[in-house]
């Protein structure tokens, strides 16, 4: 839908126009904000519960998944092998691959845009390879073999913000002002990837919601993405179904587990898009993609609009 210009809500629009450059193909973000489909292969993700966990690996249940979320509408569908949950364990590159693999070679092959959520060189190769078009990295390329592999590679990199591992992260997480440091750390990530050969174009930034971070501080962070916008690259956020929703729902005397936050993720999902977000990585693509059209025809409207 082509959706008519503002003059006064034109810099909004013009922050957004954003060309995402990937291993293929470029996507524009200034019309639309691209969902991002969420397809877990682990035994553990908080918030999914390993639908197609490793004990018996069902890659034909994770395909279909992964093509349903496609068909129902997700810009990209994001594929992992490995739990970024508080706390869980890493798994070596042989296990991450064995999962990843034949999932992202059979939903590349339908024209699908794929990201791999990985942080080992092997595998973000090999993905690449089987027709990943992004490398999701939570830990923004600090492997030193993985910005050579994204260079070489010349595919999309989202470069997410961490404080800490993801077995230490919740442990009192602290900043003196945790948009600043947050935008800081990522120019500063964004600039070593360059210098490793990544093409600026190719940089999408990620504030990393949850990751190293009190429920306060991903509520400020929301607040301020355009922080991070500014930094010149397009921004994702993945606030989909995690602890600080808990934490906001549970203070209002609304309690809800992880798979009853798909309404509060909607919300977060609105807010982040009109705050700067290009990008939103989702587990109900039913609801981000409602979420994430409306708030891109508000942020976008025309005052001459009738309601
Ligand atoms: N969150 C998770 C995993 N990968 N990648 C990016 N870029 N941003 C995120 O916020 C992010 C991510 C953890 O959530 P999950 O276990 O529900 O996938």
């Amino acid at each position: 839908m082509q959706i008519p210009r503002n003059p006064e809500t034109e810099t909004v629009a013009e922050q957004r126009s954003v060309t995402w450059r990937l291993r293929s193909r470029s996507i524009d973000t200034a019309d639309h904000t691209l969902v991002m489909g969420v397809v877990n292969l682990t035994p553990d993700s908080f918030s999914d519960g390993g639908a197609f966990g490793t004990e018996s690996l069902d890659h034909d249940r994770a395909i279909a998944y992964a093509l349903d979320l496609a068909a129902t509408g997700a810009d990209i569908v994001d594929i992992g092998g490995e739990s970024t949950r508080p706390g869980a364990a890493s798994v070596s590159a042989e296990e991450e691959a064995r999962r990843v693999l034949p999932v992202i070679a059979r939903v590349a092959a339908e024209d699908v845009v794929v990201s791999v959520d990985t942080s080992k060189p092997e595998v973000a190769a090999a993905a690449l390879e089987a027709g990943a078009e992004i490398v999701n990295d939570v830990t923004a390329l600090s492997d030193p073999g993985m910005a050579s592999v994204c260079a070489d590679g010349e595919c999309g990199v989202v470069l997410m913000h961490m404080q800490g591992t993801p077995r230490t992260m919740q442990i009192d997480p602290m900043y003196d002002d945790v948009a600043a440091e947050v935008a800081s750390a990522l120019g500063s990530a964004a600039d070593r990837a360059i210098a490793a050969g990544v093409d600026p174009a190719a940089i999408c930034l990620d504030p990393g919601i949850g990751f190293g971070k009190t429920a306060d501080h991903n509520l400020e962070l929301l607040h301020s993405l355009g922080r991070i916008a500014a930094l010149g690259h397009p921004v994702l956020v993945g606030p989909s179904r995690k602890g600080f929703l808990g934490v906001v729902l549970a203070a209002a005397g609304h309690p809800a587990g992880p798979s009853r936050r798909d309404p509060a993720t909607a919300a977060a999902v609105a807010m982040a898009i009109a705050a700067g977000a290009a990008v939103v990585r989702v587990h109900d693509v039913v609801g981000g993609l409602q979420a994430a059209r409306t708030a891109d025809a508000i942020v976008r409207a025309s005052v001459e609009v009738s309601p």
